[in-house]
């Protein structure tokens, strides 16, 4: 891949754009092949990417979790077998993204459906909004039973993407139209009880990172846990809006419960890559290995309307970021205390899970972040 190259020349070794390595995912499986390749890869749960060819799967899987420029994604090739790709290094989200060739024939006797749907936790089937969908939507229609029947449990999610080049209106009618399209398909083959779930996207703004993050925390078993952390967290601290970020990709693992608007996402996302760059410009010190994330970091970013953003380190690879309006950060004594125990609980939830992993950690038993099939092949038909 020439973009891989490419990075290699830029940046010092030990680099991934501007994130040291060891705070990038593990390296991009190119071979495809095999069962697994790293130890665990059967076991971590799946996030499989279908549709249509040329409807935007590898862009996506590439902008998020490679730090690819989204005009780079033009001089993508074709995928022309299953690309598994490993993102287990981080803490918390751990799980495979399985990118699927566009032309996938399910009839095809080789084609082992117990073996691709039995393990996997979440199912993005990608529409191209800016093209005809109704070829996508029999392909939907298609896979998602295919898979409902090899496993009840997984998470089915619509991206209708491609959504840059459309004006408000149209994509607020595509998006009524394929979702009642498709669900109309689904009762009228008797498949009702399949729930889809849709999301505008596109990789050319912050939306895919968005939907990404829904898909990664209907994964999180802990998912109720942290949002109860956080809804306790801002209530007793005056913080309008909380949000947990796995700082690698910008996904939020989970954020309060009120609504989540756009705009705020945007900022916070912007706030921890302007963290990392000066860091890693400034911050790093030239004799030892350091990170540019540790436990030190935190930032205080305060904008002309009266609002405080505000970041600090959970761990290696979360951060908490925060906004809340300027005249309740005169407690910053407070808020910083009151995040102290948020970080403490959020341990604890890690530590749980680890003593979990531990006790079931027999040769063939490690699992993943899901509560998803217990049997590695997850053949259930
Ligand atoms: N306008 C626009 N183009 C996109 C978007 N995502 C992907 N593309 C383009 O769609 C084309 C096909 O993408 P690719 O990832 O190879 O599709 P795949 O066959 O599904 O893996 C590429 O030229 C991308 O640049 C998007 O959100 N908006
Ligand atoms: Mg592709």
């Amino acid at each position: 891949m020439s973009y891989e190259q490419d990075e290699d020349d830029q940046y010092t070794p030990g680099y991934v754009g501007s994130f040291p390595k060891d705070f990038g995912y593990g390296p991009y499986d190119q071979d495809g092949e095999g069962p697994g390749g790293p130890l665990t890869g059967e076991q971590i749960p799946r996030i499989l990417l279908m549709g249509l060819r040329r409807s935007g799967k590898s862009s996506i899987q590439k902008v998020v979790f490679h730090k690819m420029s989204p005009n780079e994604t033009i001089f993508l090739e074709s995928t022309n077998k299953i690309i598994k790709d490993d993102i287990s290094n981080s803490s918390f989200v751990q799980f495979q993204i399985w990118d699927f060739p566009g032309q996938i024939d399910f009839f095809d006797p080789t084609f082992d459906s117990d073996m691709i749907f039995g393990g996997c936790g979440a199912l993005v089937f990608v529409i191209d909004a800016q093209d005809d969908y109704m070829e996508a939507l029999n392909k939907l229609h298609l896979t998602v039973t295919k898979a409902y029947k090899v496993n009840q449990n997984i998470k089915f999610q619509v991206f209708i993407h491609k959504v840059d080049g459309l004006s408000d209106d149209y994509k607020m009618e595509a998006q009524r139209d394929i979702h009642q399209r498709a669900n109309d398909d689904l009762a009228d083959s008797g498949y009702d009880q399949i729930h889809l779930s849709f999301h505008l996207t596109s990789i050319y703004d912050h939306s895919i990172f968005e939907a990404f993050s829904k898909v990664v925390q209907k994964l999180i078993p802990q998912l109720p846990t942290l949002e109860n952390l956080l809804n306790i967290f801002i209530s007793n601290s005056a913080i309008e809006k909380a949000f947990l970020f796995d700082v690698v990709s910008k996904i939020y693992i989970a954020t309060d419960s009120s609504p989540v608007d756009m705009q705020s996402y945007e900022l916070c996302c912007d706030m921890i890559d302007v963290v990392i760059d000066v860091s890693c410009i400034y911050g790093l010190r030239e004799d030892t290995e350091t990170s540019a994330f540790d436990n030190q970091s935190s930032s205080i970013i305060k904008l002309n309307n009266g609002t405080i953003l505000y970041l600090r380190e959970v761990n290696k690879f979360l951060a908490l970021v925060c906004i809340l309006r300027e005249e309740n950060f005169e407690r910053q004594g407070l808020i910083d205390y009151n995040f102290l125990c948020f970080r403490q609980a959020i341990q604890e939830v890690f530590e749980v899970r680890s003593k979990i992993q531990l006790q079931t950690s027999l040769p063939n038993s490690q699992h993943g972040i899901t509560e998803g099939p217990k049997h590695p092949n997850g053949v259930q038909t």
